[in-house]
C-alpha cells in the first residue's frame, strides 16, 4: 500500500484523549513532490568494539572514569547530567517589579538524577537486532532502575533516542533515565486526563482505548496474550505507536516474568518492523510513561510511546516546522495507512514471537 491510500478522506482534526492535544490529518497532502532536505547515508559502525567508544566495556569516559567491563545491560551516572541531584537554589534573579511581574518571570528549582543505560557490550548492536533473551535483560534492567529511582524522585523518565536523526551522540546502544522531583509538562497533561476519565466513567482510559482500538483492529500494529502495539487514533508522527500492556500496571516495576518475556517478543516485532519499513534502522525517539511517584495510582495506565521522524523513505524526515510550531500539529498519511503499512512490514521482519 503506498501513502496516498486512504486520501479519500478529507482534512479533519481528532483529539488526543490522553493529553487532550489536537492534531490536524490532511490525507490529500500526501502525494505531494518532495524536493527539499534528503538525510544522507551513513555507513555503519561494524566492529563489535570501538577503542574511541565512551560507552565500550572497560573505556574511559570523558570524565576520566572507566566503565565496568560489563557483559550485560549496565547503567551509570550520567557525567553531564541535566539536573542537579541536590535542590539547587534553581535561577537566582532580582525581586521582580512593576506589575504582573510575579506572574511573568516564574521559576523554580530543578532537581534530579540522570543515568545512562548500555544495553549491550556490543558496540554496534541495537535494540531491532537483539535475541528475544538479550531484550530480556534490557527489560530487567529498565525495571530494576526505575524501582529504585522512583522511591526518591517523583517521575522517572526512561527513554532512547536512536540515530543520528533523533541527536543521538553515540552509536553504542544506550537509551537515558531523567529521574527528576518535579511532573514535566507531558505527564502532568497525562495525568490529568486519565484521572478526569476515571472520575466520569470509573474506568481506566488506556484500558478502555485498548478494548475499543482491538474492536475496531484498522490501527493495531501488533499483540498478544500481554502487549498490544497501535498507531493511535491521535498519531502525530507519520509512524508514532503506542506501547500497552493488557493488565492495569501502573509502573514498569510491576511487570511479572510472563509480562516482561512477552515485552521482550513485542519490541522485537515493533523494532524490526521500523527497521523494515524504509530498509534503514530506523531512527526514532522512545519512552515509558508510568504513574508518577512511588504510591500505587488508579488511573494511570503504564504505556510507551515509540516517535519514528520518518516519512516517506530512509532520507526523508517529518518536520514539524510551521504551522505545527505556530498553530497546530498536523500529519499526511492518515494513522489507519500508517498501520497497515507496519503491518505488512512485522510480516516480513523475521521477528520471533514466542507468546
Ligand atoms: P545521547 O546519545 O542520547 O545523547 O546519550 C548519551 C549520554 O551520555 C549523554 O546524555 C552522556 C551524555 O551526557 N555521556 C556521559 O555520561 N559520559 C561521557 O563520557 C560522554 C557522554
Ligand atoms: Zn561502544
Amino acid at each position: 500500500m503506498n501513502l496516498e491510500t486512504h486520501a479519500t478522506e478529507g482534512p479533519h482534526r481528532r483529539r488526543n484523549a490522553l493529553n487532550g492535544d489536537w492534531v490536524t490529518v490532511s490525507p490529500q497532502r500526501a502525494a505531494r513532490p518532495w524536493q527539499g532536505e534528503e538525510h544522507p547515508d551513513v555507513a555503519p559502525d561494524a566492529s563489535a568494539y570501538n577503542p574511541n567508544c565512551y560507552l565500550c566495556p572497560g573505556n574511559v569516559r570523558v570524565n576520566g572514569e572507566a566503565n565496568r567491563a560489563y557483559a550485560s545491560p549496565w547503567a551509570f551516572d550520567n557525567d553531564f547530567p541535566a539536573m542537579s541531584v541536590s535542590q539547587s537554589s534553581g535561577r537566582d534573579e532580582a525581586e521582580p517589579s512593576g506589575p504582573g511581574a510575579a506572574d511573568l518571570f516564574v521559576s523554580e528549582p530543578a532537581s534530579g538524577r540522570c543515568r545512562v543505560l548500555c544495553y549491550s557490550p556490543d558496540h554496534h548492536k541495537t535494540l531491532s537486532v537483539m535475541t528475544s533473551a538479550e531484550l530480556e535483560a534490557v527489560v530487567a534492567l529498565w525495571c530494576e532502575e526505575v524501582r529504585a529511582l522512583r522511591q526518591t524522585h517523583h517521575w522517572v523518565q526512561v527513554f532512547e533516542n536512536r540515530g543520528e536523526m533523533m541527536g543521538c551522540s553515540n552509536p553504542h546502544p544506550h537509551g537515558q533515565i531523567w529521574a527528576v522531583d518535579y511532573l514535566p509538562s507531558e505527564a502532568r497533561k497525562e495525568d490529568a486526563h486519565q484521572k478526569a476519565w476515571q472520575e466520569k466513567h470509573r474506568s481506566v482510559l488506556l484500558q478502555d482505548y485498548l478494548a475499543a482500538e482491538e474492536a475496531q483492529g484498522e490501527r493495531l500494529v501488533l499483540r498478544n496474550a500481554h502487549w498490544l502495539v497501535l498507531v493511535p487514533y491521535w498519531a502525530v508522527w507519520p509512524f508514532e505507536t503506542l506501547l500497552l500492556p493488557r493488565r492495569h500496571i501502573d509502573h514498569l516495576d510491576g511487570l511479572n516474568a510472563t509480562e516482561c518475556l512477552a515485552l521482550a517478543d513485542t519490541l522485537q516485532g515493533l523494532l524490526r518492523a521500523y527497521d523494515r519499513l524504509f530498509d534503514t534502522p530506523c531512527p526514532y525517539t522512545m519512552g515509558w510513561h508510568g504513574a508518577p511517584g512511588a504510591t500505587a495510582s488508579a488511573h494511570w495506565q503504564l504505556h510507551a510511546h515509540f516517535y519514528p521522524p520518518l516519512l516517506r523513505s530512509a532520507s526523508v524526515r517529518k518536520h514539524m516546522v510551521g504551522y505545527e510550531m505556530l498553530s497546530e500539529q498536523q500529519r499526511d498519511v492518515t494513522p489507519e495507512a500508517a498501520a497497515e503499512r507496519l503491518r505488512q512490514a512485522l510480516a516480513v521482519s523475521g521477528a520471533e514471537q514466542r507468546i
